[in-house]
């Protein structure tokens, strides 16, 4: 069979490292080029413009240049093609290095470390053991298992949710709409790593703010986003963190991207923000598994993680 040609739509990054490397086995048009063309048979994407997916006539498989589909299911001419997400071990390294990095830097009390520093003040506050505190991961998936695994390894209490369910060793499992609130409950510092579906959307508001742990060493409650920013209200996030029902936060996505100018999270004193950069999509990772799966596709083998087109990641 004849090696399909690729389409590369690329909106918020810079797509010529993919097509360096994507066209080093096959051809690769940019967008917009290609559209409408019948040769076309894969589109490599990553927040297309509406209704591109479907101009193309011989489209046979998508492929997202990230780990969240989001994107391509907000296209409303979505064709009934496989779709790939990206699941990669450095991609996964990344998230867990964001991870691990921003729970310990709630637990060993880093925004009061750098309050004190400014004023120059020497004081220790009391440690707490990494026991006692228990971090929830909300989308116990690939990248939320990662994580789970390293912080069970630093001595961390370990919670997580999923929508069905997904024992893992030495994680306290909850799952599905009845098991929310009993991991709430059980949970400290909330991680959230879920995918943005219809189901998910808006899930951190302040009700759910509001139902995590009060009682626990730190001194309050902490979330950590880096699943996708519709996934929370920015503005309860504000409330929550303003009447102490948060005590501190670290987002690395939100509900407009880049976030806008004006939003009262820039300059938060309890939130610690980064530019949707948890973890990064690495070309030279990622375009050698895209081409080996067209080949293997080609030869008529299954797609390696596929979509589930029903529940939407
Ligand atoms: P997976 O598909 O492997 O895992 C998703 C997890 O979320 C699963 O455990 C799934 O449950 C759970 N889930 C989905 N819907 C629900 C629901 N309605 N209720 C409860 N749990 C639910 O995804 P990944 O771990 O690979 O990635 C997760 C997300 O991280 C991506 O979708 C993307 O949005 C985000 N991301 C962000 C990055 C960044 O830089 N900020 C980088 C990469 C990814 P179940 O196990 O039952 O299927
Ligand atoms: C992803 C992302 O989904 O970078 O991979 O957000």
């Amino acid at each position: 069979m004849e090696k399909g040609r690729i389409l590369l739509a690329v909106t918020g990054f810079h797509p010529q490292r993919w097509r360096e490397l994507l066209s080093a086995e096959r051809e690769v048009v940019l967008e917009p080029d290609g559209a409408m063309d019948p040769s076309i048979t894969y589109a490599v994407v990553w927040k297309q413009k509406p209704n591109l997916l479907s101009s193309l006539p011989n489209l046979r498989a998508i492929f997202s240049i990230g780990a969240g589909v989001d994107h391509i299911f907000a296209d409303p001419g979505l064709p009934d093609v496989p779709i790939v997400k990206v699941v990669a071990d450095n991609l996964t390294q990344y998230m867990t290095e964001y991870v691990v990095w921003r729970v310990l830097d709630h637990h060993r009390q880093g925004l009061l470390y750098r309050q004190q520093q400014q004023k120059k003040i020497w004081h220790e506050p009391p440690q707490r053991p990494a026991g006692d505190i228990s971090v929830g991961i909300m989308g116990l998936g690939n990248l939320g298992r990662a994580a789970a695994s390293v912080l069970l390894s630093l001595g961390f209490a370990v919670n997580g949710w999923s929508r069905t369910e997904r024992p893992m060793q030495g994680v306290a499992t909850y799952s599905g709409e009845a098991g929310l609130i009993p991991f709430l409950k059980a949970t400290d510092i909330l991680v959230v790593l879920l995918p943005l579906t219809p189901d998910t959307q808006g899930i951190i508001n302040y009700g759910v703010l509001k139902e995590l742990r009060k009682r626990n060493g730190l001194g309050g409650s902490v979330l950590i986003n880096a699943g996708r920013g519709r996934l929370q209200k920015d503005a309860d996030i504000v409330r929550a963190l303003d009447d102490g029902t948060l005590k501190e936060a670290s987002l690395d996505v939100f509900e407009v991207e880049p976030l806008p100018k004006t939003s009262p999270l820039w300059s938060h004193p309890k939130v610690f923000v980064t530019p949707h950069a948890a973890a990064t999509s690495d070309p030279m990772h990622l375009a050698p598994t895209m081409l080996r799966q067209m080949d293997a596709f080609e030869r008529g083998e299954r797609l390696e993680n596929l979509v589930d087109r029903k529940a939407g990641y």
